[in-house]
């Protein structure tokens, strides 16, 4: 029988999502390297699964096909783990996870983008500081709407580790590895190390951003 499939390089962010999840749950899998400098994306058998070329897209064992990382994460946590407080079936407590879910990918996801691909991405001579001072400056504030909200609780939706921590805890451990200003924020620094103490988050994404 085939194995449940994620189909992604292992440094891409939204692959790591899936990859930490699958981790944390036990669950079995196999991945295989494909998007960046590994391609494949463009293939008619890729476009069919997932028609954005682009990774992750999750292969369950019965043939249903997933991408959008954050709606693969929610379906894994609900398919084979639905008591599990990464999401919660209560209402108003899912919400609040779906809702910072949704504001990484909204909103978080294009400043930090802009500086893996324009500062760590790009040599020197070719920056554009304008560029780049505005990603960071943009990454800064959001930063410390986090850093508000961990300071009420550990975990960015609350007191337990869910879903939301892992859509914008792998965006964290490259906001403290891009050479930008950082302001002191107590809080966003405690909760990374609260992530960086979980096995899972340091092998596979606590890993140099390249
Ligand atoms: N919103 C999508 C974004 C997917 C995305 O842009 N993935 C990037 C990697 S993080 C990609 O496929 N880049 C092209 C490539 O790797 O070939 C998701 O969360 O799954």
């Amino acid at each position: 029988m085939m194995m449940r499939r994620l189909c992604g390089r292992a440094n891409s962010s939204n692959v790591m999502k899936i990859v930490w999840l699958l981790e944390e749950l036990g669950l079995p899998y196999e991945r295989l390297d494909v998007g960046g400098p590994f391609g494949n994306t463009d293939t008619p058998e890729y476009l069919a699964m997932n028609p954005n070329g682009k990774v992750p897209t999750l292969e369950q064992d019965d043939g249903f096909i997933l991408w959008e990382s954050n709606a693969i994460l929610r379906f894994l946590c609900a398919a084979t783990a639905p008591d599990s407080p990464m999401w919660p079936s209560d209402l108003k407590a899912r919400a609040n996870i779906d809702r910072w879910m949704d504001w990484q990918q909204t909103t978080v996801d294009a400043p930090q983008r802009v500086l893996l691909l324009r500062l760590v991405r790009t040599p020197p001579e070719k920056r554009d500081p304008k560029v780049i001072d505005a990603a960071a400056a943009e990454l800064r504030r959001f930063c410390s709407i986090l850093d508000r909200a961990l300071s009420r609780t550990p975990y960015v939706a609350g007191n337990d580790f869910t879903l939301a921590d892992i859509a914008l805890g792998v965006h964290v451990h490259r906001w403290f590895a891009y050479p930008v200003d950082r302001p002191d924020q107590p809080h966003l620094r405690a909760w990374y190390d609260r992530l960086l103490s979980r096995p899972v988050y340091r092998h596979h994404v606590a890993i140099p951003v390249a």
